[in-house]
């Protein structure tokens, strides 16, 4: 798939050719989540060169800065108006991992679309999961993870929801960047989200508010 200048100009660093792309794609009418989508290829360049070594750690941190100043009015965007209350997700990035991006997002998203959120955060306990399903009782649990070395982590953090006896009362979602189903199968969850998006269809589906 060819790079488009968006992923380009964040791939590069390129913090003002990024912030403008996106000011001329909403300007345009472009969809928000399609913008987004094209932000998020750019990090996925960050992380090659971050993994070739090309960049170091200070431009993996300096891509974080880019990425929220470039993806910050797209924020209205990704809210749509929803008053009913759906059902609640326990949501947090999991033990050893501090990326929040992505769960941001998705806490964003399903939000809007009418599903309370509780937010634990990120680098959560296995047992803050735990005593948040006692406390809230959602219907639903999110965990987020961007490093493979935090799969066992989640792995654990599902072990420990089952060892409580809370496992037959919600459904499991996870996602983030390498995460995939083969993953989700190893950790033992009930469904692996690739966009925020999906979450949302998966959400209203698990919840019996849509058939998609
Ligand atoms: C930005 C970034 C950082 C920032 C994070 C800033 C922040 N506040 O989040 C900083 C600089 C702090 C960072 C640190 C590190 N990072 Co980092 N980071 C990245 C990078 C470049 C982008 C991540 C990102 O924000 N993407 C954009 C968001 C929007 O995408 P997303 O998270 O995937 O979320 C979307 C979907 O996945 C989905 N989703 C996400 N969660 C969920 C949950 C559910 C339930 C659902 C349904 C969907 C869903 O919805 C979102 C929107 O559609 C990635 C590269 C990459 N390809 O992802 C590396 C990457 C994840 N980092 C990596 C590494 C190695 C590290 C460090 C270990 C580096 C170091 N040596 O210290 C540390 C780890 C610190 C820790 N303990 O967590 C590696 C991990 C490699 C691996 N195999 O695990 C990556 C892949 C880079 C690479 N290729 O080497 N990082």
């Amino acid at each position: 798939m060819s790079t488009s200048p968006l992923a380009q100009a964040m791939g590069d660093l390129d913090e003002s050719g990024a912030c403008a792309l996106v000011a001329e794609k909403l300007a345009a009418g472009e969809a928000t989540f399609s913008i987004l989508e094209e932000l998020q290829a750019g990090m996925s360049l960050v992380g090659e060169r971050f993994e070739s070594g090309e960049y170091y750690l200070s431009e993996l941190i300096y891509a974080a800065d880019i990425f929220k100043k470039a993806g910050d009015p797209l924020q209205e965007g990704l809210k749509s108006a929803s008053s009913n209350k759906l059902g609640t997700i326990v949501l947090g990035t999991v033990k050893n991992d501090i990326h929040d991006f992505g769960k941001d997002i998705v806490a964003t998203v399903l939000s809007s679309n009418g599903i309370e959120v509780v937010d634990l955060g990120v680098n959560v306990e296995h047992e803050a999961f735990v005593a948040a399903i006692r406390e809230h009782k959602p219907e639903l649990v999110g965990m987020s993870c961007l490093l493979t070395t935090a799969f066992d982590d989640m792995k654990d953090a599902i072990q420990a929801i089952e060892e409580a006896g809370l496992r037959d009362d919600v459904k499991i979602f996870i996602g983030g960047g390498p995460v995939d189903q083969v993953c989700a199968d190893y950790v033992g969850a009930d469904f692996y989200g690739r966009t925020a998006q999906d979450g949302v269809i998966a959400a209203k589906r698990y919840l019996g508010v849509s058939q998609k």
